[in-house]
């Protein structure tokens, strides 16, 4: 599916040529019929000598409507540029071919029409200066063909012309993110609202729910159509007309974009390269505000120049552009600037990061080098590029936000991997994209980020054990919450950089607790004379040792901790803790008991022990609260005999 536009000076047949080409008449507006010219743009098609059927845009030549021009023309494959044979090439001859240019609409083919209203020798003269204008433009190599859309002279060999410069011509790509953006809104009487435009990127189906860019609004696919024919898939090139419940006509207009939810984000701010045309009336300069257009919308924008102080005429540079009002962009597009009054085409240039991560400084070395980067880079580069401004993120976002083809990114995200410049987290994919071999759905980062972000986990448990020699880790919630910040509190990825660390061995993780590997306590020689001294007092009577409170006074909290957390003490209650052998010992001996008599009484452990009520009970709730045992009255038994 391929469309074409038209473009020319006003006047010079381009509507009726359209016509000629395809028995429809593009103007449809009362007023473009009542004053012969073209005010918006309109839409026709016809079938191609070899089968293919296009879609035709026909836009206004007059030079009050070129921005109306600029949203018809954004969309094309080729170009069917006109010139009337009888007045030869004028302003809007050489401002549509500039606005070709920078949107580098390869190829076209050129008519010089009215071809009847001329001598050979006037024709001649007219050729030989349009080849001229035409030199050094992206219709340099363009065929120029003699018509007459009254007599009917060159038709056929136009459609033919036209069908050769389109079988050049790559088709659209499947990026699987279709986008529309829209030309044309209006209701239909039982339908609703109904818009138009050229799909690209994707493809849309009906009953699919769809959203609104950039308001974000969301709604539901009735219909599609492409040149008035009922489709249940409208595909990438086509120029489709979408009937949307769901939507208002006053709650979408020209400059919306239609897409699938969560596949584009709308923007306020974008980095461009930029051409200044050479015929511009001045110099472009910092701050100026300016009209940006791009697919179908026209915004505001205010130039912030990069790495300049002023731009000449026909000079190129870098732009970061403001605007007030959010757009929907994509790495790669085309757009064009105007000035708002007086009114007049400045130049434009491609987007190169839809999406920047803040407000340039004019003058960073840093920063033009890696738009550069950007701008030339292979699609490797572009992909680290998106990649370094994700973060860690799923492999999905970063290729969304690299807008590159499915077959690059495959290829890229290989390259990358290969040569380790970047780490797949989750690198045994539960989920394979089995049409593009990209573990889309798998947290992936540049191993500059990862780098970054394992030596900040790092640093902070070492940082935790050296606060806290006597702990045995790092509560796992304290280490996220101190990297949240890097990681936007996202736990998933918190998640998966403990594992990915804990799979290179520089982490252990107990569940609740995070260590170095060969963390362990070590107490100073005078913590361990004070211990010393606690044993043997403990040594010394086994089951009725010094309370919770004499071992605080003795070694203080922290040695007691640790204690309990080396498994050296068991803490029963806030009162009793035993040694762990001791511990073990009498766990087994109540068992016993048990086992040996039915049932077993606090009494009777309290005397079997040798030791006291307090210390009886203790240990007695504390094997109930285990589930070792089970009251029975003033008696224990097994909870499993
Ligand atoms: N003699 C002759 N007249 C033509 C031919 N093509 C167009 N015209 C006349 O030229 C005038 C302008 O034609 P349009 O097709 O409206 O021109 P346009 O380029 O679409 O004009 P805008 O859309 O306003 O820019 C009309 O009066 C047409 O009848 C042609 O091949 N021969
Ligand atoms: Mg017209």
């Amino acid at each position: 599916m391929r469309v074409i536009g038209t473009a020319g000076h006003v006047d010079h047949g381009k509507s009726t040529l359209v016509q000629a080409l395809t028995g429809i008449h593009p103007d449809r507006l009362k007023e473009e019929q009542e004053r012969e010219m073209t005010i918006d743009i309109g839409f026709a098609w016809f079938t191609l000598p070899g089968g293919e059927e296009v879609g035709i845009v026909d836009v206004p030549g007059h030079r009050d409507f070129i921005e109306n021009m600029l949203a018809g023309v954004g969309g094309i494959d080729a170009a069917l540029f006109v010139v009337a044979a009888d007045e030869g090439v004028m302003p809007q001859t050489r401002e549509h071919l500039s606005i070709l240019n920078i949107l580098q609409i390869q190829g076209g083919v050129v008519a010089l029409t009215k071809a009847d209203l001329v001598d050979t020798d006037w024709m001649d003269l007219v050729e030989e200066d349009l080849r001229q204008s035409l030199s050094a433009s992206v219709l340099a190599e363009a065929p120029i063909l003699r018509v007459s859309a009254r007599t009917g002279q060159g038709i056929m060999e136009l459609k033919d012309a036209l069908r050769s410069c389109l079988a050049d011509r790559p088709p659209r790509p499947d990026l699987g993110r279709p986008r529309l953006p829209v030309d044309r809104v209006f209701s239909m009487p039982g339908f609703g609202t109904v818009v138009t435009g050229t799909l690209v990127n994707g493809q849309l189906k009906v009953g699919e729910e769809v959203e609104i860019m950039p308001q974000g609004m969301r709604g539901r696919i009735r219909g599609l159509q492409t040149h008035k024919q009922k489709e249940t898939i409208a595909i990438p090139g086509s120029r489709t007309a979408v009937n949307i419940s769901g939507i208002d006509l006053e709650e979408i207009w020209r400059g919306c974009v239609v897409t699938h939810p969560g596949d584009y984000q709308s923007t306020r701010r974008i980095d461009v390269t930029f051409n200044l045309l050479p015929d511009a009336s001045q110099g472009l300069k910092h701050n100026t505000e300016v009209k940006l257009f791009i697919g179908t919308s026209e915004a505001i924008a205010r130039v912030r120049l990069l790495g300049e102080e002023e731009l000449a005429p026909g000079q190129e540079g870098w732009l970061q552009l403001e605007l007030p009002q959010p757009i929907l962009a994509a790495r790669g597009d085309r757009y064009i600037l105007r000035r708002p009054s007086p009114g007049e085409t400045l130049g434009g240039g491609v987007v190169i990061d839809p999406h920047p991560k803040g407000r340039h400084k004019r003058f960073s070395e840093q920063t033009l080098l890696s738009l550069q980067s950007l701008a030339q880079g292979t699609p490797a580069d572009v992909l680290m590029e998106a990649m370094l401004a994700t973060g860690i993120a799923p492999l999905k976002e970063v290729v969304l936000r690299s807008n590159l083809e499915v077959d690059a990114a495959v290829q890229a995200w290989q390259e990358l991997l290969d040569t380790a410049q970047v780490i797949d987290l989750e690198s045994s994919p539960a989920v394979e994209d089995r049409a593009t071999q990209l573990p889309l759905e798998n947290l992936v980062a540049a191993q500059e980020t990862w780098s970054r972000l394992s030596a900040k986990v790092d640093q902070e448990v070492r940082q935790y054990h050296q606060s806290y020699p006597l702990r045995p880790g790092m509560p796992r919630e304290e280490l996220k919450s101190r990297v949240k910040n890097q990681i936007n509190n996202s736990a998933r990825i918190f998640n998966a950089i403990l594992r990915k660390l804990v799979a290179a061995g520089s982490l252990e993780d107990s569940g609740s607790l995070v260590r170095q590997p060969g963390f362990a306590i070590r107490f100073t020689p005078q913590q361990e004379q004070s211990i010393h001294k606690l044993m043997d007092r403990f040594a010394a009577a086994p089951f009725s040792p010094p309370s919770v409170k004499d071992c605080q006074a003795d070694v203080g909290q922290d040695v007691l901790d640790a204690l309990i957390s080396l498994g050296q003490l068991t803490q029963v209650s806030p009162e009793v803790a035993f040694r762990h052998a001791d511990y073990e010992r009498m766990v087994s001996e109540v068992k016993q008991l048990i086992r040996q008599q039915g049932s077993l009484t606090a009494a009777e452990v309290r005397d079997h022990f040798n030791t006291s009520r307090r210390y009886a009970l203790a240990f007695l709730e504390h094997l109930d609260a285990s589930g070792v045992t089970v009251r029975d009255g003033d008696a224990r038994r097994l909870r499993n005999p």
